[in-house]
This record gives structure tokens, sequence and C-alpha cells, in this order.
């Protein structure tokens, strides 16, 4: 029986082509600068993302913050929707090693941040007060069923935390996506933040790293912060050289990606005993939720036997990620595997 692996777009294996450039990457000693292919990803990657300069990174994880540590001083406030991966899921890496309090405001359905939340949490003058000095936000955003930030959207926020001295760092973990999705270049999303992360190895298919990009002196200082974190690498071009693969080729596929996570959705609605919990699915990420009479832990060992693996995230909710290595029929299969397990649940409750 084949496992259909639906927990997340990281599982994905890197490709043939990805293998054979990094059997024959030219490397060198990246801490002096000297990996030339890891040079060359770095410059690929500001190229499509419209920014100064880059910094490979070994994960999502250090990327942001990276550039946390490079936006802010130990005492200093964030602002991050409640929902945000850096808040949720990230270690409270910003907090213990970057002493920043991270200030949580809600994120409305579509990973948003209401502007009047924004600027009503940014701290004024005042002795007892912490300075606010950065703003987060997130696209596609992951908890909130990968749903994509307008650049115009993205503008008038930016404009407004500029407006009060703040810079704004964006995690575009999926940025490929929110561009696939809005049919514009990723440049065009991140013109107005002032840095923006994003990963080789989720649906762009790499074995390992992501991107922190920005102005080139943000970048600069970022790499010093990222030798702190122990990231610096050394010959790396060896998996450098898969990101330029998946920079250069994977980055329009993501549109199948969409179209599977889109059908996945349609599939699963019809389920009697599981809802979506998203109105639309714009991207790869389906979040859905098994009716509340029935038991999530024997839905859980259902699936598992039956060789589905989906994503908990705790009271009935789950996420179900699309990727390279999910095809059209995999997902109908998925949804005649749960369809036959919540089935089974039902005649048992
Ligand atoms: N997300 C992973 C898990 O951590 C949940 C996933 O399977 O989706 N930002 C966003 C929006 C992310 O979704 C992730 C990874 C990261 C940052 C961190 O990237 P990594 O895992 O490379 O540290």
């Amino acid at each position: 029986m084949k496992v259909i692996d639906l927990r997340s777009d990281t599982v994905t294996h890197p490709t043939p082509e990805m293998r054979k450039a990094m059997y024959e990457a030219k490397v060198g000693d990246d801490v002096y600068g000297e990996d030339p292919t890891v040079n060359r990803l770095e410059a690929l990657a500001a190229e499509k993302l419209g920014k100064e300069a880059a910094l490979f990174t070994v994960s999502g994880t250090m990327s942001n913050l990276t550039a946390v540590l490079t936006h802010t001083h130990h005492g200093n406030e964030i602002i991050l929707g409640a929902y945000s991966h850096i808040f949720l899921n990230e270690v409270g890496g910003a907090a213990a090693l970057g002493g920043v309090v991270m200030r949580i405001i809600p994120n409305d359905e579509n990973g948003r941040l209401d502007l009047d939340d924004v600027e009503q949490a940014i701290r004024g003058r005042n002795i007892h007060y912490p300075e606010t000095t950065l703003l987060c936000i997130e696209n596609t955003h992951n908890r909130c069923g990968g749903a994509v930030l307008t650049a115009h959207y993205t503008r008038d926020v930016c404009d407004l935390a500029h407006k009060h001295g703040l810079k704004v760092h964006l995690d575009g973990a999926r940025i490929f996506n929110a561009a696939v999705a809005l049919k514009v270049p990723a440049s065009r999303l991140v013109v107005d933040v002032d840095s923006v992360s994003f990963c080789l190895s989720k649906g762009l298919s790499a074995p390992v790293g992501s991107m922190l990009c920005g102005a080139k002196e943000h970048i600069e200082r970022a790499r010093k912060f990222r030798k702190m974190l122990g990231g610096g690498m050394r010959q790396a071009g060896v998996i450098a050289a898969a990101g330029i693969v998946a920079l250069e080729t994977m980055v329009d596929r993501l549109a199948s990606d969409h179209a599977n996570a889109g059908r996945l959705a349609k599939g699963l609605q019809k389920i009697d005993g599981i809802s979506l919990a998203q109105k639309e699915v714009p991207t790869n990420i389906v979040m859905f939720d098994l009716a509340p009479d029935l038991p999530v832990d024997r839905f859980i060992s259902g699936l598992n036997n039956k060789g589905v693996r989906v994503g908990s995230r705790g009271g009935g909710l789950f996420r179900a990620v699309t990727h390279r290595m999910i095809s059209a029929e995999d997902v109908d299969e998925a949804i005649a595997r749960i369809e036959v397990v919540v089935r089974g649940l039902r005649r048992k409750a």
C-alpha cells in the first residue's frame, strides 16, 4: 500500500536534477565567502525577490530568527499575528535568544493583521514601555490555510509600520506559492518589506535551506548573526546547488499543487463528518475539522492504518498539504481512504 504523505510539503525529496547538481557542485569555504555555488544561489535569490542581497541559511526558523536579531535590540517589542509561525512554531527563539517581547495581535482568517490593531499595538514614547521596532507578517499564511497576502495589503501594512519607524519582516516560507496563486512575480509581493525569508525545502523540493533577502547592509549584519547562531556553513555549495535548481525549475509547477489542494478540499467536503476549516483554498494547504462527535484519536489511528498521513493541529483540526510527490490520483485515493475511516467511526459512534 502506498503511503500518501500529506503532513507537509517539507517531506518532498530532491529531484534527480538536484542530486546531479549537488554531485557536481563547485565548492569552497563559505565562511570565507569562497563557495561559488552558495554565492550564485544568494545572487539568484536576491534577483528573484528584487532585493539587493541574500543569505543562505539552514532553515526557515534560522532565517526568521536571524532577521529578528538583525532588526532589533534586546528588550525591544515586535508585533506578530497570534497565528504566525514565528510565534507558534519557532520554539520562542525570538524571545529566548533575541530577548524581544512578542506582542501578539489577532490574524483574520486570511492571515492579515488589522491595520488599526497594528497601530494600537505600536508603543508610544513612555518611560514604562519597551520600544516597538519590528512588525512580522506571513505570506502564504500557514495556520490560515495557505492564505495569500496581496501586494496591496502588504504595501498598506508596511506604510503604516514605516510611518511609525518600524521595520517589516515577511516570513515568506511559501512566498512562491503566493506569487503563483496571485499570478504576479514574487518580487511584487515583497517590494515594501525590509526583509523576507523563503524556504527552498518546502514546495520547491530542495533537501535543505532557506534564504533571507534584504538590503545589502542588512544582509551583511545578518551574516554575522547567522554565524552567532552556529549557521556558518563551510562547503555548503553541495546543498546550495539543489537550491539553484529549485529556484530555476520548481516555481511554476506549484500551480499543480494548488490544483490538487483544491481537488482534495472538494473531496473532503463531501465526506459526512468532515468540514473545511477555510472558505477558500488558494494554495497548497487544506485545513479541515472532524465532526465533534467523532473520536480524534481513532480517526488518527484509522488514517495511519490506511496509509494516509495528515497533520493534527489539536481539538479535531487537521492539516493536509499537497506537494510534488502527490499526484491527482493520490489525492483521489486519499479522499477514498479517509472516507472509509470516517464511515467506520460513524458506524461505531
Ligand atoms: N513549517 C512547517 C512546520 O514547522 C509546521 C510545516 O510543515 O509547514 N515559516 C513558515 C510559514 C513555515 O510554515 C515554516 C515551516 C517555517 C517558517 C520554518 O521553516 P523550517 O521548518 O525550515 O525551520
